[in-house]
């Protein structure tokens, strides 16, 4: 159980819980299923579910396999900046880019699915934005028409979609948190374009971004 006292104007915003991030998908992250269960129970505290999707064509720039010499796990120059080569994952309706059964109660109980990273020459880490951070998704524009004032973060992958998500919150005007232990992290080592644990933690801290 989380100790969160849940208000009516916070959401709870799920991140990639799908397949691909999950012990046997394509990008796994170790330990990826065993929040699922958490998330499910916990999603029924919450007036308002939002679930993201990293939804990717096969052509997407992100992946090592559609860059020539490209390894996962690399990185390349893209006109928006160093971007980490990925193996290719949660291909559009492919089972990698399902949602992980084990949430099943929450993703019939979402209001709004939100799928990323569509554009296949733009990542998507953030729920709000794309990599290029000027891309909008869409998303403050409905938390705020939907009087939402907090929100809750939980998902994959800690150290990359869940904490992009997070910080750029912050910035929309929203508060975050971030439930930790429903959270599981892919923790790189350090290098340009990459995320490690530390440094998300150091800009939660700046950001006022809350982790529980
Ligand atoms: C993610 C890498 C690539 C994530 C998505 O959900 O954290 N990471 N695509
Ligand atoms: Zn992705």
């Amino acid at each position: 159980m989380i100790d969160l006292d849940v208000r009516p104007t916070d959401a709870l915003v799920v991140v990639d819980p799908q397949n691909d991030f999950c012990p046997g998908g394509a990008l796994a992250v170790a330990g990826g299923d065993e929040i699922m269960a958490g998330i499910a129970t916990l999603a029924d505290r919450f007036a308002l579910v939002v679930i993201t999707q990293d939804w990717h064509p096969r052509t997407h720039t992100s992946f090592a396999s559609n860059h020539p010499g490209g390894v996962p796990f690399g990185t390349a120059e893209m006109p928006y900046g160093n971007q980490v080569l990925w193996p290719d994952h949660c291909v559009q309706a492919t089972a990698g880019a399902d949602f992980h059964p084990a949430l099943k109660s929450a993703v019939d109980r979402a209001h709004l699915i939100l799928r990323k990273g569509y554009n296949p020459g733009v990542d998507s880490y953030s729920a709000f934005y794309e990599n290029d951070r000027r891309t909008a998704t869409g998303l403050a524009g409905y938390l705020r028409d939907k009087k939402v004032d907090r929100c809750i973060f939980v998902g994959l992958a800690y150290d990359f979609c869940v904490a992009y998500s997070a910080l750029d919150a912050v910035r929309e005007g929203f508060a975050a948190s971030i439930a930790k232990n429903l959270t599981r992290a892919i923790a790189m080592p350090a290098g340009e374009g990459r995320t490690t644990v530390d440094e998300a933690e150091r800009q939660f801290g700046e950001a006022g971004v809350v982790v529980i």
